[in-house]
Order: structure tokens, then sequence, then C-alpha cells
């Protein structure tokens, strides 16, 4: 389907606008908004964050395409709501409490909505308490805690330990700078992902 590639095309090039125009055109040629959002959308998402895992782009490349990815959800959003096509689970991100840093959060949040997720941002410093509270009120599958500092990695494991304690049933990945894996098993995570392309193929695996 010509549009669909040169959808996926744009949006690898993060033209935004120009995504938005496809997304329309696709839609006037009586495309189906899950294969818009499948072959179009999603598969050049796919391509960008395969080429970031590889280091063939950088944050600044996954950034504009994300943007222009945003920029087609747009206009796709209320046909696929009323399509009644579903993501494939929710997740929430955040950064822990007293850590600032959101670059990478951003990027993590970006790569799960590309890999078809519904996305709650819970923002940066954000207390374990919190993080539970938005798990329930969205019925989260998977939690995503960053965290970018030695001194806020322990406030994971508060996370983790708060999660344990309501018994809530919620996978949650972890990642950040200092993040290892071996710590996602010392302190009893149920995933670890170095990039946030390696983190929706771990969400996923989690589902
Ligand atoms: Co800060 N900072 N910073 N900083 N900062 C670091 C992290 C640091 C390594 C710099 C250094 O000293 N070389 C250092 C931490 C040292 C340590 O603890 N080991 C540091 C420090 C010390 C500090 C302050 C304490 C400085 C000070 O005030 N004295 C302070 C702390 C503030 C706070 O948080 N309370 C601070 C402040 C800041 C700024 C506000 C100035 C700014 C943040 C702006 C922002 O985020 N809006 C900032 C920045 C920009 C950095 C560096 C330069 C870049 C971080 C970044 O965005 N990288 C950083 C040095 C560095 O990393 N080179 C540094 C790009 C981003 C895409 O990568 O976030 O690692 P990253 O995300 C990666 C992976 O880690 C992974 O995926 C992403 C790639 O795909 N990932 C996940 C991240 N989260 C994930 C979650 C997952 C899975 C994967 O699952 C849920």
């Amino acid at each position: 389907m010509p549009v669909l590639d040169e959808m996926s095309q744009l949006l690898q090039q993060g033209k935004a606008k120009e995504v938005a125009e496809k997304v329309e055109a696709a839609l006037a040629e009586n495309l189906s908004p899950k294969q818009i959002l499948d072959e179009g959308l999603l598969a050049g998402m796919a391509i960008i964050g395969g080429k970031f895992k590889n280091n063939e782009v950088y944050v600044p490349e996954v950034l504009i395409a994300a943007r222009a990815m945003n920029a087609g959800m747009k206009i796709l959003e209320p046909q696929l709501a009323s399509a009644g096509v579903d993501p494939i689970g929710t997740i929430v991100v955040g950064t822990v409490k007293g850590d600032l840093h959101d670059i990478g959060k951003n990027l993590v949040c970006m790569m799960f909505k590309g890999g078809g997720f519904k996305v709650i941002d819970a923002g940066i410093d954000v207390p374990a308490e919190k993080f539970l509270e938005l798990v329930k009120e969205h019925d989260a599958d998977i939690l995503g805690c960053s965290a970018l500092l030695t001194t806020t990695m322990p406030a994971i494991k508060e996370v983790v330990d708060a999660v344990k304690a309501s018994g809530a049933e919620v996978k949650i990945i972890i990642g950040g700078a200092p993040v290892t894996q071996a710590y996602c098993d010392e302190i009893g995570a149920d995933g670890y992902a170095p990039d946030a392309a390696s983190a929706v193929d771990v969400g996923k695996s989690l589902l």
C-alpha cells in the first residue's frame, strides 16, 4: 500500500505535518484505522526503534520521529476508538522519587506508545504511593520505573516493595543509566531493559 509505506518513511524522517496528511489520505482511501496504525505508524516507529537499539540513530531522531507519530495519532485516535481497536496493554511510566531526569523516561513512553500500549506518564519525582495509585486507577498491566542517579536507585526498590505489599497484579520493568539486570534480580522486579526500545520487547514478553 504506497500511502502506508510513504507514511512510514515520513515518520522515520520526523515529518509531522506530512505524516498527519498521509493519515488523512489513507482514511480517505478507506483504509482501516487498524491497518493505518499497524502498517503505517507502528511500522515506521518499529524501524526507528530498531535503529536506535543498534546505535544507527540517536535520541534527537527518535524524539522527532515520536513527534511525527503523535501528529498522526491525533488524527487516527478518534477513528481507532470508534473502530474499537484496543491497546495491547496499559503501562504507567515515571521517574522515581527524588529524580528529575525525564529524557529517557519520555523515550520509554514514546516507544511504548509506538508499540501499541496505552501509556500513562506519571512524570518525574514520583513517590511509590503515587505509582501505586496510578496503577490502580488505570488497571495497568505494567509499571515502568526510571532512575538516573545512584542515589535514587533505591527508590525503585521502594516501589517494588510497595507494589508487592499491596498485592497489585502488575509487572514492574526498571531501567536508567545506573540500573542493571543484577539490581533488577536483587530487588525482585520483573524485567530490566537497557534502553527504551528493548523495554517495549520486555513489556510485550511480560504481558
Ligand atoms: Co543529571 N546526572 N543531574 N541532569 N544528567 C547524570 C545522570 C550524571 C550521570 C552526569 C554525570 O555526573 N556524569 C549524574 C549521575 C551520577 C550518578 O548518580 N551516577 C547526574 C547528576 C549527578 C545530576 C545532579 C545531581 C547534578 C547536580 O545538581 N549536582 C542533578 C540531579 C537532579 C535530580 O534529578 N534530583 C542533575 C540534573 C540534571 C539536569 C536537570 C541538568 C538534566 C536533566 C534534564 C531532564 O531530564 N529534563 C541532567 C542531564 C541532562 C544529565 C545527563 C547529561 C543526560 C541524561 C539523559 O537525559 N540522557 C546525564 C549524563 C549522561 O547520562 N550522559 C546526567 C539521555 C537519555 C536518553 O538517557 O536517561 O539514560 P537515559 O535513558 C536511557 C536508558 O537509561 C534507558 O533508556 C534510555 C535510552 O533508550 N532508560 C530506561 C531510562 N529509563 C528507563 C526505564 C526503563 C527502561 C529503560 O524501563 C521502565
